[in-house]
């Protein structure tokens, strides 16, 4: 059977990218796009439906009109953002979850994705390669979505056999798509400003050390645990993904191998405390074990690849 699919938050970091890598699978008149708005940096090659995802009548309609039988839902309010805003944050964050997981339920649609993030950890969780089942205490309005939604996934999987899939991405990193509201955003800034002014001013301070994940890795992480047979994927919460782990200090000296003399100076805001109550590193056994995670990327050859593709961008620009 021809799988037809919907990406919600189409428009957004992930979602700019997740489209192009699956139409190269499904074809692209199988993938159907849908965003609040259309996105501002490509023409898309296929269908794309405005959505609202707190509507349910519309959301309800597309499913309809184009036979999706698999939703990726990426919408959401992340870290900082959701901080300005924590009730509407909750709202997006778990209503829109709902509405997906109850299609499921009820039949209309056969397979989800919806990715959490390390933001489930908090303040009391062991802040170094941090296992799959430990502590959780989030202490971020986005981070307590986060872990409310995952816990939503397993019950719905447990007592109504839907197929909900889910990775604990870390900070994602790529030159295609700008990043959206989130603590790690940083660490994608960082690379724009390098090539433009050769300098960088920091929002969080030199040493803090956060996972990070190349978008490449995220992309095959992502399409590979959707497409693992339903029995390999037994965590139906969400499942630790680690790529790689630095500070802003050392992704400053790694870029400073490509940009002689590029400088970074540091002005901590509020997205500071956000960042010292998340892990400094991921353990991501289970993945490795259950449907064969690998990553590809390290910080060096993420950056070598990052300077690469932004340079020629500049160029052609
Ligand atoms: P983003 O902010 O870049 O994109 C989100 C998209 O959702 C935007 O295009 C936005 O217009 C759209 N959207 C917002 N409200 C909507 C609504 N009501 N109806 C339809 N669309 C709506 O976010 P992203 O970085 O692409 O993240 C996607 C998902 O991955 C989120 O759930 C996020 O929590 C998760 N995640 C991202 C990262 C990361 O580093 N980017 C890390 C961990 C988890
Ligand atoms: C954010 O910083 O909010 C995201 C995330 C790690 O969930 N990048």
């Amino acid at each position: 059977m021809q799988e037809k699919i919907l990406v919600v938050g189409s428009s957004g970091q992930i979602g700019t990218e997740l489209i192009t890598e699956l139409r190269k699978i499904y074809g692209s008149s199988n993938v159907v796009a849908s965003d609040l708005r259309k996105p501002d940096f490509f023409e898309l090659d296929g269908p794309f439906e405005e959505l609202d995802i707190l509507n349910p009548q519309r959301f309800h309609e597309i499913v309809k009109a184009h036979g999706i039988t698999q939703v990726y839902l990426l919408a959401a309010l992340l870290s900082a953002t959701a901080e300005k805003n924590p009730k509407f944050a909750w709202q997006l964050n778990m209503d829109s979850l709902f509405l997906v997981l109850d299609a499921a339920k009820e039949g209309l649609i056969k397979k989800v994705y919806w990715p959490s993030s390390i933001a489930v950890f908090g303040p009391t969780t062991p802040r170094v390669l941090t296992p799959q089942y430990t502590v959780m205490e989030p202490n971020t309005i986005y981070g307590i979505s986060k872990q409310a939604g995952e816990r939503y996934c397993e019950y719905y999987h447990q007592k109504y056999g839907v197929d909900v899939r889910s990775l604990r991405y870390p900070g994602l990193i790529g030159y295609k798509s700008a990043p959206g509201g989130g603590t790690t955003d940083y660490s994608v800034h960082i690379y724009h400003e390098a090539l433009k002014k050769g300098t960088y001013e920091c929002f969080l301070s030199e040493n803090t050390t956060l996972p990070m994940l190349y978008m490449p890795d995220a992309l095959k992480a992502t399409i590979g645990i959707m497409e693992s047979e339903a029995a390999k994927v037994k965590i139906r919460s969400s499942y630790n993904l680690a790529g790689m782990s630095f500070s802003p200090k050392e992704i400053a000296a790694e870029i400073a191998k490509h940009i002689p003399g590029f400088t970074i100076t540091y002005k901590p805001d509020s997205r500071q405390q956000i960042a010292d109550s998340w892990p400094q590193s991921i353990n991501d056994d289970e993945a490795r074990a259950h449907w064969g995670w690998k990553p590809g990327y390290d910080l060096s050859a993420m950056t070598a690849d990052m300077l690469t593709h932004l340079k020629a961008a500049l160029q052609s620009s």
